[in-house]
């Protein structure tokens, strides 16, 4: 029988990672409002801190940790002490992540891993932590924040692609995994969201035009329009919430049509 209790979060425990701001930071803040408890990490004391304030400031009683999710003692540690200080992990969202824009053969193999280290590895550093805790209270929720390169490259991103294409093969294999312990693993591929992550690509140019990427991705998004944060907000909490428990190893584009869209005919 539908109830829209089941979009509620209330008495759960979420880990947003690299939720100081951005797209974590709407994440966590939207659980918040449906009742969850947020903890969150960051690379930095600095950067905990500017978050907490951020937390305060929108009303939630934020819990942070300066954890760097490519290091598996940082991460099983961080855990650690969140099951101690606040609860056993039921929502976790691997959020934290970066971007390297050079052409391949300009790119290092170092600078390539470094991509592949947080945008992937780190997922399944900090899965692996959470999902034992998960077993044990018998459910449990992990989204993985995907891209539209897990599913189109471009030039310059490929090790971007690489890690964001491996991730959604994640997500569909922690489902296969641990999906008859009752943990559903989905994915989020946001579309072009106005973060600091893209602040490079809508610069404005020397003459004031706005920058061409910003135009042609406005060009290529139906919804004609760069996203917010906050359009994540929505899927964001489905997907954490019991209103999805048979929904699993599925990655929800939220791109304002871009995946669906063959583009505009020249003029
Ligand atoms: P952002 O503004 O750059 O924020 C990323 C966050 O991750 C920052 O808080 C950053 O911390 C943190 N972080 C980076 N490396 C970390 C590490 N090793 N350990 C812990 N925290 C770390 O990015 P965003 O645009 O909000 O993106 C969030 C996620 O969505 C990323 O996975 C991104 O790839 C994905 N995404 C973004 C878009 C978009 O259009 N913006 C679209 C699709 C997917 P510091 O500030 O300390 O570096
Ligand atoms: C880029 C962008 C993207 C987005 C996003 C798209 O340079 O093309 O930064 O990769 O951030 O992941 O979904």
């Amino acid at each position: 029988m539908f109830d829209s209790k089941d979009f509620r979060l209330d008495g759960k425990v979420a880990l947003v990672t690299g939720a100081s701001y951005g797209i974590g930071f709407a994440i966590a803040s939207a659980f918040a409002k449906a009742g969850a408890t947020i903890c969150f990490n960051d690379l930095s004391e600095e950067k905990k801190e500017m978050g907490l304030k951020a937390y305060k400031e929108a009303g939630i009683d934020a819990h942070g940790y300066v954890c760097n999710v490519c290091d598996e003692e940082q991460v099983q540690a961080m855990v650690k002490q969140i099951e101690e200080e606040v609860g056993t992990i039921d929502i976790l969202v691997n959020n934290a992540g970066i971007i390297k824009r050079i052409p391949m053969t300009e790119m290092s193999a170092a600078e390539f891993r470094q991509v592949v280290d947080v945008d992937l590895n780190a997922p399944f550093i900090v899965s692996k932590a959470v999902i034992p805790g998960m077993i044990e209270k018998g459910h449990g929720k992990i989204i993985n924040i995907c891209s539209m390169m897990s599913e189109l490259g471009r030039e310059t991103v490929s090790a971007y692609a690489a890690a964001k294409g491996g991730l959604k093969m994640l997500t569909r294999n922690i489902c296969s995994e641990y999906g008859e312990y009752n943990i559903q693993c989905n994915g989020i591929g946001p579309g072009y969201i106005a973060t600091p992550q893209t602040a490079p690509l809508r610069e404005r140019q020397a003459d004031g035009s706005r920058h061409p990427f910003d135009q042609f991705i406005v060009a290529k998004t139906p919804a004609a329009r760069w996203g917010t944060p906050e359009d994540l907000q929505g899927p964001a909490v489905f997907l954490a919430s019991d209103a999805s428990n048979f929904v699993n190893g599925h990655i929800l584009y939220v791109d304002g049509g871009i995946l669906a869209y063959i583009g505009k005919q020249p003029q």
